[in-house]
């Protein structure tokens, strides 16, 4: 895949930075050597590209956006929702089709349903088999909609009939249980009185909701421990080419509980996320951070837990999942503190030791709002092995930097209104980029020096970034 050229509008951009562009050249010629990070506060030179998008303006606390190759042209497209409507471009730039639905997404799971949060609420796959991608979503009159990945035109609409107690289906997921490539369906809703919370799952074949008249399911669930705040992942945590479904039970392709961590009863799960954490140990694992009681963080995988941990009881409420220290084997385990104010992150490696704390407010550059970050994805950005975090400003349209998890050094900060940002690659160099909706318009980030490890396999290769990369959240990017 090449890198796509996007118009870059480098008047407006100069004019956008030319305050720290004379900062950073002053620097410059006081001999700091900014050639590679910015200094504290500064924003970051690197130009971004615009996809102006048909979808209103305002900041909206409902949908999300994710890429796919939606018309199977070899790259990538980008699909954004928002109330009402769905629009999808292509790496160009260009309009693909728009959709006026009622979309099913939502803000507080826990009070309006699933999906929750910054999710985007819309999956793509080929889920026939003919080759050519579908776009999935479901519209709050309990509707599952297949449509044409390049036109948008509708293949097939679906009533599902939800459980007693539920409003409608809420949440779907792209899966393959049955070892037949992306074929099936994981739907999910809440209990529709009180705190609302994912415990209904249904397994489909998309064969059978396709065809059949009456279709009936593969397996239902209505015990399952999910996320408080957000939707299911799924992902094939053994490598038996089916995948499991992930929460504080893992669910096997064949709706059997694997798996149920030890939460106490007034704790519930804030994220969930899935890696090869362990090496030393068979396929990937899976981390899950706790709210209330014990506020631990849990290792486990389709077989057991491997460990828990806390720091001091804090809360870890948002997490990061990542090689940030090559030197020690398996990944290290991120989490940001729950503090409204002066976050205090704290580091664990993959056996569950703490390794590094530090406060934000001694990290982070001029400027940072005081509430810290918030939807903090873990980056490949240079290409190296060592891994960094994105995120933004917390709890507003502000700006978006890259860090060291590690240390909480902020290597590049982007001057940005981001309401949302997701981390993919798109740029087809297996390295991510930064992608921001900041009001009606896609800003794509890349890294423009050269890429130090340009034959490593890109990472869609994987399954469990495909899976990860269609199921983020806002508190589980
Ligand atoms: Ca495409
Ligand atoms: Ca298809
Ligand atoms: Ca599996
Ligand atoms: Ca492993």
């Amino acid at each position: 895949m090449q890198n796509l050229g996007f118009k870059v509008n480098t008047k407006k951009f100069f004019n956008k930075y030319k305050i720290g562009l004379l900062f950073i050249f002053l620097i410059g010629l006081a001999g700091a050597g900014i050639a590679k990070f910015n200094q504290k506060g500064v924003p970051s030179t690197i130009e971004y590209r615009t996809i102006q998008l048909d979808i209103p303006k305002e900041y909206q606390r409902r949908g999300g956006l994710i890429t796919a190759d939606i018309n199977d042209d070899g790259k990538a497209d980008f699909l954004v929702t928002k109330v009402g409507k769905i629009v999808t471009y292509d790496l160009s730039g260009k309009q693909l089709w728009s959709k006026e639905i009622n979309i099913q997404i939502t803000n507080k799971s826990e009070s309006r349903g699933l999906p929750g949060a910054h999710a985007p609420g819309i999956q793509a796959g080929d889920v026939d088999g003919d080759g050519k991608t579908e776009v999935l979503f479901l519209t709050i009159d309990n509707t599952l909609h297949i449509v044409e990945g390049e036109s948008g035109k509708t293949k097939k609409t679906i009533t599902i009939k939800s459980p007693e107690g539920t409003q409608r289906w809420e949440h779907l997921v792209i899966t393959n249980f049955r070892g037949q490539g992306d074929r099936d369906l994981l739907l999910q809703t809440t209990n529709s009185e009180g705190y609302r919370m994912g415990r209904f799952l249904a397994a489909y074949a998309i064969d059978e909701l396709l065809k059949k008249e009456d279709p009936q399911p593969l397996w239902t669930r209505d015990d399952f421990v999910a996320n408080a705040h957000n939707g299911a992942r799924v992902a094939d945590l053994n490598g038996d080419g089916k995948d499991e479904v992930l929460g504080g039970t893992l669910i096997s392709p064949d709706g059997e509980i694997l798996v149920k961590i030890p939460l106490k009863p007034k704790a519930h799960i804030d994220s969930i996320f899935v890696a090869d954490v362990r090496p030393d140990i068979p396929g990937l694992e899976v981390v899950a951070l706790e709210e209330r009681i014990d506020n631990r963080v849990f290792l486990f995988n389709s077989d057991r837990l491997i460990w828990e941990t806390h720091y001091k009881n804090q809360e870890p409420q948002n997490g990061a999942i990542g090689n940030f220290d090559p030197n020690r084997p398996g990944l290290e385990i991120w989490s940001r503190s729950r503090y409204p104010e002066h976050q205090k992150p704290f580091v664990f490696d993959a056996q569950g030791q703490l390794m590094a704390y530090y406060e934000m407010d001694n990290v982070a550059p001029r400027g940072w709002t005081d509430k810290g970050v918030e939807v903090i994805f873990t980056i490949d950005w240079t290409g190296e092995e060592k891994q960094l975090a994105a995120a933004k400003e917390r709890h507003e349209s502000g700006d978006v930097a890259i860090f060291d998890p590690l240390t909480g050094e902020f290597l590049y900060r982007f001057k940005e209104k981001a309401d949302r940002l997701y981390v993919a690659d798109v740029s087809g160099d297996w390295r991510e980029e930064l992608i921001v909706l900041n009001g009606n318009k896609l800003h794509i980030y890349s890294n423009p020096e050269p890429n130090p490890n340009p034959n490593h396999p890109r990472l869609w290769s994987q399954n469990h970034y495909r899976r990860s990369k269609m199921t983020w959240n806002y508190y589980s990017p």
